[in-house]
């Protein structure tokens, strides 16, 4: 069988028109749109080559069948450039898209890792088998802070959650208290590992209001599967609002409320909803 330059031509181009077709080019920093973008360009692309390869594969099948049981069929001899070609042009195609891939995903890396310099820095350590995060102003939250029968579909921001203001850049600067967790926002298409003694970072923009979980994914322990919370973007107005009655939260007086030695998070903060429930 021979294929046409001609057709070899429009397959390429049938193959690297695919990432146009996908979305716009690099118009918005927004790193989750460039990760949601960048696997539609693969998905798109592994459909085209899939139809095309197998295509021709099932082509051949029908074309070179035994015709009869005792049918054995015989090679036919192909010249050098028939061989060459065969061999180096599917190759190639396969290359060079995967070359522009790696190029598309190498300025999407560039992207993740830049930080916005308007951005605010949120700490957040890992624990087993918890995440804190610490604000700018001092006010620190944590994923035990939440109840154990919370509804965690709730849109309504609720204890333990980490809140966040729409539009603004978000750096998250991340370690670990005891062995490596994995933060995973997979809403955002983020991951990245917690560490101790090592400080990393990812970053983000919540484009609009909205509940995102937060799971580690880095087998931690025994409850590693409960090592969850959840991240939730409101307008700035509700997060100002949000942090001062954190902060007025965190200024009333601790009460015991755990007897013995040591106190854990969760009790600490339990302390002072109390405290604030009598006031
Ligand atoms: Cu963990």
């Amino acid at each position: 069988m021979r294929i046409s330059p001609r057709v070899y031509g429009g397959l390429m181009a049938v193959l690297f028109a695919a990432p146009a077709w996908a979305g716009h080019e690099g118009e918005n920093p927004n790193p989750t749109d460039a990760w949601n973008h960048t696997w539609t360009e693969v998905l798109i692309d592994l459909w085209v080559i899939g139809i095309i390869f197998g295509g021709i594969g099932l082509f051949m099948l029908w074309r070179y069948r035994a015709k009869s049981p005792g049918d054995v069929g015989q090679a036919k001899k192909l010249s050098l450039g028939a061989v060459l070609a065969w061999s180096l042009v599917p190759s190639a195609i396969f290359l060079a898209d995967d070359f522009l891939l790696s190029a598309k995903g190498w300025s999407l890396w560039n992207i993740q890792r830049t930080v916005p310099k308007n951005a605010m820095e949120i700490k957040v350590t890992g624990s087993q088998w918890a995440f804190g995060y610490e604000y700018p102003n001092g006010v620190e939250i944590s994923s035990t802070d939440r109840d154990e029968d919370a509804d965690l579909f709730s849109q309504t921001v609720m204890e333990g959650d980490m809140v966040v203001p729409v539009g603004q850049p978000i750096v998250l600067r991340m370690g670990a208290t005891d062995v490596i967790h994995s933060f995973g926002l997979t809403d955002y298409r983020l991951k990245e590992d917690m560490m101790p003694g090592r400080i990393t970072y990812l970053w983000f923009i919540a484009k609009e209001p909205r509940v995102s979980q937060v799971v580690c994914v880095e087998y931690c322990g025994t409850s590693h599967a409960q090592m969850f919370n959840r991240v939730v973007s409101v307008p700035r107005a509700d997060y100002e609002k949000w942090l001062a009655a954190k902060k007025a939260e965190a200024a009333l007086p601790l009460i015991k409320v755990a007897k013995g030695p040591s106190m854990d998070v969760g009790s600490l903060a339990v302390g002072r909803l109390v405290a604030a429930k009598k006031n």
